[in-house]
């Protein structure tokens, strides 16, 4: 009996420490961040030394991929650990759209929760909220809280797009319900200004679109009227979302946590706190890429100060390639510059080129994390299955055809990670380690607004990623047996679960 309360005992502690090894994990998300726009991915013209030193503590992925080359989508594939192109209506949301993901499935934040996590998501949420014609005055049906996140500080969907006000778990914060807000993506609300009718109000001009309703002298995507004291000012806005994320990490730092940090920059429209307003000669896409490298040393320090840095996984990825001009006059394109945004990869933000979705990407977990380079494969799709392996537990939705569980290659043990990955920019290209294979399309080559190649051509292109990184020379018809081959593998992925 004695031995039997030892071993008792024995297995009790054994479990209590197998559960101490649960890391924590915080996932830092850029939006529209480049493969070339951090110092530790070869950028000079940008200081971001927070981001440089989780890559030097930590493994700096050279195939790290967001899933799609746009926000929606890309978010959507990396909560769910589907696809956005296996459904309908997973593109870029207006403001006031439905929320897009089943209210209690399974997610990357729900399996972490279920299983005794504090998960908490912050910053840009884009992924809808409610069921349609939202009442933005009352509480709302559906938000993150009900796909496993258990806290929630978000705006409903970009910076650009109204209603620009902040949500906390299923409230607007700081509504004044004598001045309540009207949103809509139709019509204009009579007597109030637009940036189309009004840009003498403006102290930020848009380029393409952004001419509708006007909050901060910035004109934005949509109409909105009232909920004037809890309009956000955007010059505070990394301020404010960093403080949310600081704020839970403290509260959460004796259980474990896992916080979703979706940051806002660099996302039109680039407006800096006056302190980052020069840092770089790039004008404000550079001043915000400071910010957001300040936003992630904010939460760097404060792992450190609470003494969790080695009990923290910290991911800081982006959820599509980067652009220059995203439709404000903001001098990116005159101040740009020799800076490479996409660095050697062609295409960026929309585009089907790995400009698109290889993003930077890096992993820290002192301790664990074996500090280097690694050119495994891997996706940010894999998140929902690699989190639940990572703790020792399995995904088991069948809601997840796509994520596989590459735990170990997010920690440096498995150096190939995926053979198979799927970009998506509207239409769909196939790659490995080596080869990328896009389908053929009749879309246009370049957008006039944004200035970016696509990546369409109406015949397939093969690339060989090894020897040709910048996608410059299509071997299409030198190698027919590798194009034969990705075709089959691109139509077995799209076949095992078709698109609706
Ligand atoms: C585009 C917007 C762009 C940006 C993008 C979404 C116009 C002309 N362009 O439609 O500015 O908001 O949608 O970006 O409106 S994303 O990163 O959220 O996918
Ligand atoms: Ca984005």
């Amino acid at each position: 009996m004695k031995y039997l309360i030892g071993l008792h005992l024995l297995i009790g502690a054994f479990l209590a420490s197998a559960e101490d090894q649960r890391p924590n994990i915080v996932l830092l998300y850029a939006d529209d961040l480049g493969f070339g726009d951090l110092g530790a991915y070869g950028a000079n013209a940008i200081p971001t030394p927070n981001m440089d030193r989780l890559a030097k503590e930590g493994l700096r992925f050279t195939n790290g991929h967001a899933p799609s080359a746009t926000c929606t989508p890309s978010r959507y594939a990396m909560l769910t650990g589907e696809y956005a192109w296996r459904k309908k209506g997973t593109g870029i949301l207006p403001g006031d759209a439905a929320m897009i993901i089943e209210a209690g499935r399974t997610t990357m934040a729900s399996v972490l929760q279920t299983n005794g996590y504090q998960t908490c998501v912050v910053g840009k949420w884009h992924l809808g909220l409610g069921v349609g014609n939202t009442d933005w005055n009352k509480p709302l049906s559906k938000t993150p809280l009900d796909i496993g996140f258990t806290h929630s500080f978000i705006m409903a969907a970009t910076g650009d797009r109204v209603p620009c006000v902040y949500m906390r778990d299923r409230e607007v914060v700081g509504l004044d319900p004598k001045d309540p807000i009207e949103v809509s993506y139709q019509n204009p609300f009579p007597g109030l200004p637009t940036g189309s009718a009004n840009p003498e109000l403006l102290k930020m001009h848009p380029s393409h679109g952004h001419d509708q309703a006007i909050v901060n002298g910035i004109s934005r995507i949509g109409y909105m009227k009232g909920g004037t004291a809890a309009l956000w000012k955007d010059e505070d806005m990394a301020d404010t979302f960093t403080g949310e994320a600081v704020k839970f990490i403290d509260s959460q730092k004796d259980k474990p946590f896992f916080l979703y940090f979706a940051l806002h920059d660099p996302h039109v429209p680039r407006v800096p706190h006056p302190r980052f307003v020069g840092k770089t000669k790039l004008g404000p896409r550079g001043d915000v890429i400071v910010q957001a490298d300040w936003c992630v040393g904010e939460i760097l320090n404060a792992l450190d100060r609470l003494g969790l840095t080695e009990k923290t996984l910290v991911i800081l990825s982006s959820d599509n390639g980067p652009v220059v001009d995203d439709g404000y006059k903001d001098d990116a394109v005159k101040l740009l510059g020799d800076h490479k945004p996409a660095g050697v990869l062609r295409g960026g933000k929309y585009s089907k080129f790995e400009g698109g979705t290889r993003v930077p990407f890096i992993t820290r977990w002192p301790g664990k994390i074996k500090p280097g380079v690694s050119a495994a494969l891997v996706s940010q799709v894999d998140f929902p299955h690699s989190f639940a392996g990572l703790i020792g537990k399995k995904f088991d939705a069948v809601t997840a055809p796509d994520s596989l569980d590459l735990h170990r290659a997010l920690l440096g043990e498995d150096v190939v990670g995926r053979e198979y990955l799927i970009e998506h920019a509207g239409g769909l290209a196939i790659r490995t380690a080596q080869w990328k294979y896009i389908e053929q399309s009749n879309g246009q080559r370049k957008t006039k607004e944004t200035n970016t190649e696509l990546g369409n051509d109406t015949v397939g292109q093969l690339y060989d990623l090894l020897a040709d990184p910048g996608e410059k020379n299509n071997v299409v018809k030198e190698h027919p047996e590798v194009v034969t081959k990705m075709k089959q593998e691109l139509k077995k992925i799209i076949g095992k679960n078709p698109p609706q």
